[in-house]
């Protein structure tokens, strides 16, 4: 799943990794002098006298690892451990502070480095690339590679020793949450069980364009509220379409579930009463609405669905996204949204899209839970969707 996209970030975080490996390198072989000197550099509110004075007393050793940086107040011994022991150099008690400071910044600059932000912006460039590449929205694109970028530059990675690359997943993790933060996490089976508990029957309406994947999702949900015990009758409200009453009925016949069906050309919405009236007066504890695909152009037909809708009255209303289809799928979600309400989506053929990169661009711009993956033909087919999920599988 999402192996495209997945790639691309992979790709990404080896661009920076070999950036700080680099870095290492460089830095290794004679530490001492280099970096009390970087370090004299970087003090800038140091004067010159008390820098010379750092010069001259500081451990002339190789200092390893283990870096403490001191406490603030703690100036008589930089907390730095070293190789071999050597005469802490004597502070004078009037200029508190400094030696501490001092040590800080050895530590900072020997134990840590950081990405320019020259580097950093032309990696993003990289990135920004290849996440178009990968059908993710231009205007989503530039706000995922803007929070990446924000993060790497605050980032300050351990020279040694540290785990690089899972420092940089964690970041770029980070960043890609922060451009989905405003998009709920729904539980899609303890919302419905919610609802369960104050009505029923549960009403959930099935909503999107011609073979995006309406009636098999329907048959999908509708086998998991069976394994969860509920009962469910399906409506089969597509009364336009060849072979839709038949296909839904198919489906109905192999789960055990009734399908509640009009002849051909028959209102919809007509359809929709029966079946809510049906699960009324049989106790049943959810109904799911099959309707006709329908182009978000098509303005007649869009009127239909706001009636549909408003006979419904849906406790979910649930638009089916084919990811195959990416971007396109997105134009349409939105014009559905002027019509009547979206509460959430499901995105279909996930097994057959490698590229992946209109989830993240459905989640950002539609700001709509998805719940749930569809991947592939069979009932169990389904994956329930949370966001630290995905973003996890984008950077395994
Ligand atoms: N690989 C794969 N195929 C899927 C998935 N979901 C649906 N399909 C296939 O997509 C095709 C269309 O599915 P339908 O459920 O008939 O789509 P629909 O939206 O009801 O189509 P209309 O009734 O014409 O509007 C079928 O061949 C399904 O088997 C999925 O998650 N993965
Ligand atoms: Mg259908």
């Amino acid at each position: 799943m999402f192996k495209k996209l997945k790639e691309a970030f992979k790709s990404f975080t080896q661009s920076i990794l070999s950036f700080f490996k680099g870095e290492e390198k460089e830095e290794k072989p004679t530490p001492q002098t280099t970096s009390v000197q970087t370090v004299t550099e970087q003090v800038t509110e140091v004067s010159q006298q008390e820098t010379t004075q750092v010069e001259t007393t500081a451990p002339r050793v190789e200092i390893k690892v283990e870096v403490k940086a001191p406490e603030k107040e703690a100036v008589e011994k930089p907390a730095i451990s070293t190789q071999v022991q050597q005469p802490v150099p004597e502070v004078e008690e009037k200029k508190p502070g400094i030696f501490a400071r001092i040590a800080q910044r050895v530590t900072e600059a020997i134990a840590y480095t950081k990405l320019s932000e020259d580097k950093v912006t032309k990696l993003c460039e990289d990135l920004f690339v290849k996440l178009v590449e990968c059908d993710v929205a231009v205007e989503v694109s530039e706000l995922i590679t803007e929070n990446v970028k924000q993060e790497l530059l605050s980032l300050k990675i351990p020279r040694f020793g540290a785990d690089k690359e899972k420092i940089i997943r964690e970041a770029i993790k980070r960043a890609l949450l922060k451009t989905i933060e405003d998009v709920p996490d729904v539980d899609f089976v303890e919302l419905v069980k919610k609802i369960h508990e104050e009505r029923s029957p549960v009403v959930l309406l099935f909503l999107g364009p011609n073979g995006y994947g309406k009636t098999t999702t329907i048959a999908k949900i509708g086998y998991l509220l069976q394994k969860l015990g509920y009962s469910v009758v399906f409506a089969a409200a597509d009364t336009f379409r060849a072979g839709a009453i038949e296909q839904l009925e198919e489906h109905g016949k192999r789960l055990g579930i009734r399908v509640i069906k009009h002849r051909y050309g028959a209102d919809p919405a007509a359809v929709i009463h029966d079946a809510i009236a049906h699960a009324e007066s049989k106790g049943i504890d959810f109904v799911l609405i099959d309707t006709a695909g329908r182009m978000h152009t098509d303005v007649n037909l869009m009127d239909e669905l706001r009636k549909i809708y408003r006979v419904a009255e849906p406790d979910l209303s649930i638009f089916v996204a084919d990811a195959l289809l990416g971007n396109e799928a997105l134009e349409v979600a939105k014009t559905y949204s002027k019509y009547v309400n979206i509460d959430g989506l499901i995105i279909t053929k996930v097994d057959a899209y490698p590229k992946g990169g209109s989830i993240l661009t459905f989640l950002v711009v539609l700001k709509k839970p998805i719940y749930f993956l569809g991947v592939g033909q069979r009932y169990e087919d389904l994956i329930p969707f949370r966001k630290e999920w995905f973003i996890s599988q984008l950077l395994e």
